[in-house]
């Protein structure tokens, strides 16, 4: 662990050279460097606040129970800010874990924790249930693992969503294609939340973007640049994907969101169960997340 209060971090690194590092912030990963940590695979903006006051504008931002704006009623999250809370509350560190995997070569999972008693006031207040969290990230050759356990640790049920909030970064937005969403609706905020499918199976990026794809039916989406493999997604019991990107009016009005032209190298490629609500039962775990294969 480095640093102190808010920008406390674990940071851990592979023989080989492979780095993760977590804000203990939100859990938020800001750093994974593959490619015997040549390779920086996270963008983070210039102006992200580190400091842990604010949510993380970049790397892997955790979103639960709540993706998007709070549901206006008849959800115990309505009075949630958006996002939830989980991005950005103080997450505790249970511990490291090393495997020497001779055919894999090693790895090193980090797990993080967040329960009821690590909320602010105002959070418990707006989601007043008892739950328990532990996410592990694990770090491997040219691959990392994030995954959620929520666990319901009160009397009675309730509905949460997960996302993985993921800034990708890559050399240039024009030369990106994410694969593997074929046939698949999705509901485009950009205009007006209206539901459309998705018939090519590149998606390129020319413009603002915000796509909810619902109910994917292969289990990998990818992302290309200059037509060559980047990076894997392979989602881990979770069936939809967000994919966004500001552009250049939205990357201006965030103030936290730095170089204004950040938009060119980055994309968000957003793993989560979004569409509708996971409902867990008194005593039930549920588990989900992502394995990212970084094939630079
Ligand atoms: O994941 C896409 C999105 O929901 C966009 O609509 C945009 O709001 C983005 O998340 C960033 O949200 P934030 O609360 O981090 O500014």
């Amino acid at each position: 662990i480095v640093g102190q209060g808010g920008s406390q971090k674990v940071v851990a690194t592979l023989p080989s050279g492979e780095s993760v590092e977590v804000l203990l912030f939100g859990a938020t990963v800001t750093s994974w460097k593959s490619n015997g940590g040549k390779t920086e695979n996270l963008w983070v903006s210039e102006k992200a606040d580190l400091t842990g006051t604010k949510a993380v504008r970049g790397g892997i931002p955790v979103v639960f129970p709540v993706f998007g704006p709070p549901p206006k009623s008849g959800h115990a999250t309505s009075s949630l800010p958006q996002h939830g809370f989980a991005r950005a509350s103080r997450w505790e560190f249970l511990g490291k874990s090393t495997v020497e995997d001779a055919l894999e070569s090693d790895s090193v999972k980090l797990d993080f924790g967040l329960d009821r008693q690590g909320l602010s006031d105002e959070a418990r207040k707006a989601w007043p249930l008892d739950f328990g969290l532990v996410y592990s990230v694990t770090l491997s050759k040219d691959k990392l693992q994030t995954v959620i356990t929520v666990r319901n640790e009160g009397d009675e049920s309730f509905e949460f969503q997960f996302l993985l909030h993921t800034y990708f970064r890559i050399q240039d937005i024009s030369k990106v294609a994410i694969t593997g969403l074929s046939g698949t609706e999705y509901i485009d905020k950009v205009l007006d939340a209206t539901t459309h499918t998705q018939s090519d199976n590149t998606l390129k990026i020319t413009g603002e973007v915000d796509r909810v794809y619902k109910d994917i039916k292969q289990d990998t989406t990818s992302i290309t640049e200059d037509g060559k493999p980047r990076f894997d997604v392979v989602r881990d019991n979770v069936k939809d994907t967000v994919t966004w990107n500001p552009w250049i009016q939205k990357a201006k009005a965030m103030g936290d969101f730095a170089p204004d032209d950040g938009y060119k190298n980055m994309v968000c490629v957003e793993i989560g169960a979004v569409d509708g609500w996971q409902k867990l039962e008194k005593g039930e775990v549920w588990e989900g997340g992502m394995l990212v294969k970084s094939l630079l």
